[in-house]
Formats: structure tokens, C-alpha cells, sequence
């Protein structure tokens, strides 16, 4: 049976957002695409029901439970007041826009929130590719040796040279958005942000927008609490 947890009180962000949303996620410790949903909410204060299959169990949800709630059958699936919401980056950007906060402001803002994302979710499709593969012992060495720094560094460099990214620890600056928590979320489950950030050590720029991260009130009281998992 998966394991439900009641997170938070109920506040005036669940009043925006319209209500108390429940995620149905594996119960694979603080990572994946559905660690990202559950940071978002971390963050804004949103009180939500975490619904957690372990990975031995999830087959049978997966062809029962999740497949009558989402056509593709994966997670994360989201439930609101009746209504079922899949796609973690559509998910995100949902409540960014519901919360009318976590995107950038100008057009030219939202593009670069957007094409950073984008960048993500390629690298976090090769990750995952690697890293529950068969052959893991194979497959995740060679991609920590050749595709993820491609990407490492192509992050780094967009923050580096767009101006857009000069005025604060995060993609848009001063501005946290939906990407800085998937950016924050494939770094963190790599293994790149723990021990002092030892993987990270060529990418200062990266380093910063982690600790920029880090240093959010919701995140940070997440991080310090039994609720995360590693
Ligand atoms: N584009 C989808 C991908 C969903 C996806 O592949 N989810 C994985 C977990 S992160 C999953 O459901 N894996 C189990 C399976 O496919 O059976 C999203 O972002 O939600």
C-alpha cells in the first residue's frame, strides 16, 4: 500500500491555488521529477497530501490506480478538486501561473525560464536513461563523464553570458522561477550539491544559483526538516 502524508496547514496560497493538492509520487527519498512539484509547494507555503509508491509496489498502481488517472501512466499525477493534472514541467508552470509568482516577468524573461528548463529536461532524461539502467555500472559513470558535464557547462555558460542572469543567485537574477527548481533539483539529485558542493567545483556560477536556492526560507526550513529525505 503506498503511504499518505498530510504536509502543511492550510493557508492562503491553498485559497490560490484552490485548495489542497495530493501528489501521487515514487517514494524514491527527496529526488525525481515529482521531488521538483513538492519543492515548489515547500516553497510557497501549500499545504498537500504526499502519496508515495515504493518502487516493488508501483507496477500494480501503475496498471490500475495511475492508469485510470493519467493516459500515459506515469507520475507525478496531481489531484485538485476533482481535477487530475500530469506532465511535471506543465504542472509547474500551472501553479507558477496560478500563484502568479515563479516565472519571469517580461517576455524575454519567461523565454530564458523556459530554455533553461528545456536544457533540463534533456539532461534529465539521459540521467535517468543512465542511472536505472541495467548496465547502471556502465551506463551512470560514462554519463557523469560525458553528457553531464556537456550540460554542466552549457548551463553555466548561458548564466555566465546572459545579462538577464547578472543581478541575483538565479536564472532571472533576483527572480526564483519553476526552472531555478528543476536546474536545482537534477544538480541535487546527481549528487552535485551535497558535501559542500564538491561536484560543482568548476561551475561557480552554478554553485551560486544552488546556494541562492538553499537559502529560501521554504526550502531551506524543508531541507532542515525529517521531511527530507536525501
Ligand atoms: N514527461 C513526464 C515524464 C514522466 C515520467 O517518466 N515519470 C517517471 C518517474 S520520474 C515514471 O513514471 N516512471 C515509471 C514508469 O514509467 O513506469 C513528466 O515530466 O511528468
Amino acid at each position: 500500500m503506498p503511504t499518505t502524508k498530510k504536509i502543511g496547514t492550510p493557508g492562503p496560497k491553498n485559497d490560490k491555488i484552490g485548495g489542497v493538492p495530493t501528489i501521487h509520487y515514487f517514494d524514491f527519498k527527496s529526488r525525481g521529477r515529482g521531488q521538483a512539484v513538492r519543492l515548489l509547494w515547500e516553497d510557497a507555503g501549500i499545504a498537500y497530501e504526499d502519496v508515495r509508491y515504493t518502487f516493488d509496489e508501483y507496477p500494480k498502481y501503475k496498471t490500475t490506480k495511475i492508469a485510470e488517472m493519467n493516459p500515459t501512466s506515469t507520475i507525478p499525477v496531481i489531484e485538485l478538486n476533482g481535477n487530475i493534472l500530469t506532465q511535471s514541467y506543465a504542472i509547474l508552470r500551472h501553479f507558477s501561473r496560478l500563484l502568479g509568482a515563479y516565472d519571469g516577468k517580461s517576455e524575454e524573461e519567461k523565454f530564458f525560464v523556459d530554455q533553461i528548463c528545456d536544457i533540463v529536461i534533456d539532461w534529465r532524461s539521459l540521467f535517468i536513461q543512465a542511472f536505472f539502467s541495467p548496465n547502471k555500472d556502465t551506463t551512470y559513470p560514462e554519463h557523469c563523464k560525458t553528457c553531464r558535464p556537456d550540460f554542466l557547462k552549457a548551463i553555466n555558460t548561458h548564466l555566465m553570458n546572459n545579462d538577464l542572469s547578472q543581478s541575483g543567485p538565479f536564472i532571472i537574477g533576483d527572480t526564483f522561477t519553476n526552472a531555478d527548481i528543476v536546474l536545482y533539483q537534477i544538480l541535487h539529485d546527481e549528487n552535485l550539491v551535497q558535501e559542500e558542493r564538491k561536484g560543482l567545483v568548476e561551475y561557480e556560477r552554478l554553485r551560486t544559483l544552488v546556494d541562492g536556492v538553499e537559502g529560501r526560507e521554504g526550502v531551506r526550513n524543508f531541507l532542515g526538516s525529517e521531511r527530507y529525505l536525501g
